[in-house]
């Protein structure tokens, strides 16, 4: 089986059952104006994670393997954004609302589009979201088997959120799953350290983590 040098171990792979998944890196959560600002945050810190997702979006793309972009964005009526989820936060802009790219965090505006280095290839399935985790009311449980993934590498923002809860509950659902580190970033960098640092604990009791270099020689092995 092909392996990727990773933290606690080695982490290895079927060549046919790999996918990669790339949590929400969206306009809304990455560039001025959207959700993440909205709630306070520095957006600056996520721009880092872009460069490193697109080199693993090549090398998957490159070797026809199976990609999932996932989106947080609710439907334009709200129905399915749960009120304690529309009440958080103390700032002036909440989900709705009206922004400079468009109603925050709502499907079909500019905000919620996947940035444009990163924009999903016609065929790449793009799971839309309401919650943190990408199980949570989608068809992604689905999907899953129908792609044939049983391993998965994760990228995307932000990781001790979305990414964090996404990986928890693949973990739970029987996934073997690893982050790629670079391709991945919190508005708090002591989060994204601690997070993963989490993961990887106990020998691994979510998953792995390895570096998009580490990732890229193990795919360039297949
Ligand atoms: C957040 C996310 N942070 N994609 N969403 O609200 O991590």
């Amino acid at each position: 089986m092909p392996i990727i040098a990773a933290r606690p171990y080695d982490f290895t792979f079927p060549a046919h059952g790999l996918g990669l998944i790339v949590i929400d890196m969206q306009r809304d959560f990455l560039e001025p104006g959207g959700f993440g600002e909205a709630l306070g945050n520095d957006v600056g810190h996520l721009a880092a994670a872009i460069g490193p997702t697109a080199r693993l979006l090549a090398a998957f793309r490159a070797r026809g393997l199976p990609v999932i972009h996932t989106r947080e964005a609710h439907s334009p009526d709200l129905s399915d954004c749960p009120p304690a989820k529309l009440r958080r936060g103390r700032g002036a802009l909440h989900i709705g609302d009206p922004g400079p790219m468009g109603r925050i965090l709502i499907d079909g505006e500019e905000g919620s589009a996947i940035v444009s280095e990163l924009a999903p290839l016609p065929g790449e399935k793009v799971v839309r979201k309401p919650g943190k985790g990408a199980f949570h009311a989608t068809a992604l449980g689905q999907l899953l088997p129908q792609l044939g993934i049983s391993h998965l590498i994760f990228a995307g923002v932000t990781t001790e959120v979305c990414v964090q809860t996404t990986m928890r509950e693949a973990n739970d659902r029987g996934y073997e799953c690893l982050l790629a580190e670079d391709a991945t970033a919190s508005y708090f960098p002591a989060f994204k350290r601690a997070t993963i640092d989490m993961l990887v604990a106990q020998d691994g009791i979510v998953g792995w983590a390895a570096s998009v270099q580490a990732i890229e020689t193990a795919l360039g092995e297949l």
